[in-house]
């Protein structure tokens, strides 16, 4: 066949008879096979996740973790390790690589050991504001760097579950303290740890509670009401807002329920399944974390927070231009930078530069 004696193309003049109607695709380049392009790109790189959980001991932070990953992470744990979770001593990050329908995640997740659990707590949210703001500090120095990797490998805490004790009163004045400094830092959702505790009236009114705490003391945990960019964003995010803290219950073992295996925690009047929105809010969480707000909680890290850390480590450190691309910048002081507030933050440095100009 003659390769010049194409099939009319369905666009061509040809293609179309008098009577038909002027042909819609004429001008199509094809722009949207740029999505197709995205795909190939992400699944090929993979994605990053990191996952911080804080609180004090016993309220369930490994077992939660667990709880989210376990059944993917089996595969990497060596058999005979799957006893009760020994308590966490020190603050250790465990990664994995997580491969779902050919999506790879390399997920790391930071334990904490318990805060707040000392006589005198008096800074005791110092260790883990250190530990993110390292993290800052690492992606800073490979982005400063005239030569640097074309894929900077990314530690940085994408979002951080606070765990709130089951009290059923109100955020005591440590959590407060912790959160407000936490927030300015990271993305932070809150939850209600151990909520089997609770009846549902009462999981119900510590979730208000908790909800005027924040509102009183502005603590703008994720999702921050500020970075909705559209009207879907607004109304999906009120509907988070609204339910957060969630009330969630960690198990690590399977159990049968009416033939089914389920993960739950076997008491002596029944089962309590972790993901049964009648038992437990834990779905929502984990939808939250993985389902739908991944790339935004990844987004919001990189474009709001690092970038405060950033413009306030480049402000103490007065970049001197001594040639293209020479920054001259000095090690972080101990006392880590500590950002005014989310949106202030880069205004500040703003004002700053303009000053100095
Ligand atoms: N009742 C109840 N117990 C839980 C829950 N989550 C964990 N636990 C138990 O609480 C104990 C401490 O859990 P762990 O995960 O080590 O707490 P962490 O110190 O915060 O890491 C363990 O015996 C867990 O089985 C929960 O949601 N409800
Ligand atoms: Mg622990």
């Amino acid at each position: 066949m003659d390769p010049l004696r194409r099939s009319p193309s369905p666009c061509s003049p040809q293609a179309s008879s008098p009577e038909s109607p002027p042909c819609e695709m004429l001008g199509y380049v094809g722009i949207e096979a740029v999505l197709d392009q995205l795909k190939i790109k992400a699944m090929k790189m993979g994605f990053e996740f990191n996952i911080m959980v804080v609180g004090q001991s016993g309220l369930g932070k490994s077992t939660m973790v667990n709880t989210l990953f376990k059944s993917k992470m089996w595969k990497s744990t060596p058999p005979g390790l799957g006893g009760p979770t020994p308590q966490t001593l020190q603050l250790h990050s465990v990664t994995h690589v997580i491969e779902e329908n050919g999506v790879k995640l390399k997920l790391t997740v930071t334990d904490t050991p318990g805060f707040g659990d000392q006589i005198n707590n008096d800074k005791c949210w110092d260790p883990i504001l250190g530990y993110i703001n390292e993290k800052y500090e690492q992606y800073l120095q490979e982005e400063l760097l005239i030569t640097r990797q074309r894929h900077i490998p990314d530690s940085r805490v994408h979002c951080c579950v606070y765990f709130v004790p089951p009290t059923g009163h109100c955020l005591r004045p440590l959590d407060i303290e912790f959160l407000q400094r936490l927030c300015r830092t990271v993305n932070v959702v809150p939850v209600i740890a151990r909520a089997d505790s609770l009846t549902i009236e009462e999981r119900e009114a510590f979730r208000r509670r908790i909800q005027h705490n924040l509102k009183t003391h502005s603590i703008e945990v994720y999702p921050q009401k500020c970075f909705d960019e559209d009207v879907n964003d607004r109304i999906l995010n009120s509907r988070i807002r609204d339910r957060i803290p969630f009330a969630v219950v960690g198990a690590d073992r399977e159990h049968m329920v009416n033939g089914r295996c389920v993960l739950g925690r076997k008491t002596k009047w029944g089962i309590i399944e972790v993901e049964n929105m009648a038992h437990c809010e834990f779905p929502l969480l984990r939808d939250l974390l993985i389902r739908s707000h991944l790339q935004d909680l990844k987004d919001i890290t990189h474009n709001v927070h690092y970038e405060n850390y950033r413009v306030i480590r480049l402000n103490q450190s007065h970049v001197l231009p001594r040639g293209p691309g020479w920054v001259n910048l000095a090690p972080a002081p101990p006392c880590q930078p500590s950002s005014p507030g989310l949106t202030k933050v880069c205004r500040w440095a703003q004002d700053n530069s303009d000053e100095d100009s």
